[in-house]
Order: structure tokens, then sequence, then C-alpha cells
């Protein structure tokens, strides 16, 4: 990929065998339910996360929202990070599109939520309150540095909110991250959520799409909602064409994004300008050390000028993550950078 871009593994372009399966992909309508490639996609994603169906929709957030909705009634209270996605990074549609009140807690650094936050948050049955409804985690988290949540935190969080009534719903963009990292089964990591989403459109390539999966009785009452929301898509196998190739070909060879954000993280945190945070997966987080004259947004524009980008979130820091168009040499060519731009 020319420019080195790994401002995210949402820039993914698809690779040259989606593209002819996109071309050739046996299409229907449907919001009849008549596109057998995206059936096909919707089957092979129920099977590999162990639900019993699935539901294809345009992004990530669409599927974040589309579980909420059809989990929470509006002024429910959903109980999630205060760094998770739906809350962070959507815009504010649980509030805006479902009259949903977050609950937000503190992520911890591995990304989890402590079970007694949890616990303390659950409303009692009061006429004051609204109704707790649902937990929500994260895995990958993306702002802990892409860490995954292990199979026995997520048990552990499963099993207090059926113990409280509560639903467990999990945005697994990067699940498939999580379960290479962790050599778990996905299926192992979502047994206790009663939904789970993830991104074909990130590391898995495909140019379009996230799959929303849960049991037959959810996936039908989250049809109506996904459009209700527009997100009713007409001859969508061309896209679930890629999809397809996302879960058969592309699982496996994350573990090579892995190695390589591991190379860049270890690159990066040999130079004394930065201050490297832990990494887990295909994200790398960085920030400049104290000391440091240079802005942030001066190191953007420097490696721009070398045609290498990477992200800048304010406060944030920089990120850097990986996927399948970084090959080695790239990850080699950004370290130079690097070094050249701090004068090593
Ligand atoms: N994350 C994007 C940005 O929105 C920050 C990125 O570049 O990482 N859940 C998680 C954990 C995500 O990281 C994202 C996208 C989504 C949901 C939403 O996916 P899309 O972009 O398909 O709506």
């Amino acid at each position: 990929m020319n420019p080195i871009d790994l401002r995210s593994d949402t820039v993914t372009q698809p690779t040259p065998e989606m593209r002819e399966a996109m071309a050739h992909a046996e299409v229907g309508d449907d919001v009849y339910g008549e596109d057998p490639t995206v059936n096909r996609l919707q089957e092979l994603a129920a099977e590999r996360l162990g639900k019993e169906a699935a539901l294809f929709v345009p992004s990530g957030a669409m599927g974040n929202l589309v579980a909420m909705l059809t989990h929470c009634q509006r002024g429910d209270e959903a109980i999630l990070g205060d760094l998770a996605h739906p809350y962070f990074y959507e815009t504010g549609g649980l509030a805006a599109l479902g009259g949903i009140q977050s609950r937000p807690l503190p992520n911890q650094p591995d990304g989890t939520l402590k079970l007694e936050d949890i616990r303390d948050a659950i409303r009692e049955d009061d006429v004051h309150y609204p109704i707790t409804r649902l937990v929500a985690l994260e895995n990958t988290h993306n702002r802990r540095n892409g860490i995954p949540l292990s199979a026995e935190y997520t048990a552990a969080v499963g099993k207090l909110a059926r113990a409280n009534n509560l639903l467990l719903h999990v945005d697994g963009a990067r699940i498939f991250n999580a379960a290479v990292a962790l050599r778990v089964p996905v299926s192992q990591l979502v047994a206790p959520a009663d939904s789970v989403t993830f991104c074909l459109s990130k590391g898995l390539c495909a140019p379009v799409g996230s799959v929303l999966c849960g049991s037959t009785d959810f996936i039908s009452k989250a049809l109506r909602i996904r459009k209700q929301l527009g997100g009713g898509m007409r001859q969508a196998g061309i896209l679930a064409a890629a999809g397809i190739i996302s879960l058969e070909k592309m699982v496996n060879r994350l573990a090579e994004d892995h190695a390589r954000a591991r190379r860049l993280a270890a690159g990066l945190g040999e130079l004394p300008q930065l201050k490297v945070a832990p990494q887990y997966t295909n994200i790398v987080r960085f920030q400049l050390a104290d000391g440091v004259k240079m802005k942030p947004e001066e190191v953007v524009a420097k490696l721009a000028e070398q045609d290498i980008r990477i992200g800048h979130g304010g406060p944030w820091g920089f990120r850097a993550v990986t996927h399948y168009w970084i090959d080695d040499a790239a990850i080699e060519q950004t370290l130079d950078a690097f070094r050249k731009l701090f004068g090593d």
C-alpha cells in the first residue's frame, strides 16, 4: 500500500481475491432475504461465533446501535466503559436514536470493567431509577491499546449479568484479533454474550460491513431495527462475497499483523523521544516523551511528507495500526522515518 497508511485497519483495501469474488457474486434482494451470498455469509458468521443467527450490517457502529436498540427500551440504562466505542466514538447514537442512557464506568488499563463497579452500577427496582438493561464490553479494546479480554473475564461478566437479569453485548469489532492473540476459538470468547458484533472491514480486509450475531429471536428483532435505521441493503451479496473471504482466509494471518505491531512497538520504544504503550495485537499507541519540543502535529506532518500516515488523537497520543497492507519493509521504513525525524 502506498502511502504507508497506519492510521487504522479500516483503511484496508479489498484483496485481489475479494475483488474477483465481488465481481462474480450471486446476488438477490436482501431485504426480501433473497441474497444467497449474504445468507451464506450470515450462516458462516453465526457458525464461527457459535451463535444461532447473524445479520449483515453496513458498519460496526450500526451493528452496536442495532444491538442496543434491539435489547433496550427508551429510558433504559446500558453499562459500558468510559472508553467504549459506542460511548466515545459513535456520535451519541445510543442517546440520540435509542433514548438509551449510558452508564459509563472506568475502563481499567486492561480494558475491563471492574466486576464490583458493574455490581454497584446495577439499579435497584425503584420508581426513581432507569432500568439497567445491559452491559457492553469491547474486545479487543481499541482505546486500551488493542488489549484482548480473556474468555474467563467475559464469562465472569456474563455470570454477573445473568444473575441480575441483564443482557451482555460484546463490541467485537476486532474479536478475531483477540482470538488469534489469545489462541482460543472466537466462539469461546463470546459464548457468554447475548449479542456480538464483529467487523469485516478492519483487519479482515473486506471493503464494507460488520456482522451482528445472537439468538434467532434476537436477530429477527434486529432485522426490523436495521430496516428502521435505513440499513436494509439490496444486492448486498457484492459486499458479502468479500466478507466470506474475510472469514475463510483472513483470520489466521492476523498473527502477522500482531508480529509487525510488536516489531514496530519495539523499534519505537528504542527512541528516547517516545513513550510507547504496551502492545498486544495490531494497535500501537505512543506519545512524545516529556521535554520533547516537537509538537505532535509536526510529527504527523513530517511523516506525511514521506508518505507515512499515523493517527493522532489530541491528548491521547499517536496510534499506528498494522494490517494486511503493511509488510515488513513498511515497518522498517516507518522506523527509519522516526529515527531521522528525531535526528538519530
Ligand atoms: N473504530 C475506528 C474509529 O471509529 C476510531 C478505528 O479507526 O479504530 N467498535 C470498535 C471497537 C471500533 O474500533 C470501531 C471503529 C467500531 C466499533 C465502529 O466500526 P465502523 O467504523 O465500521 O462503524
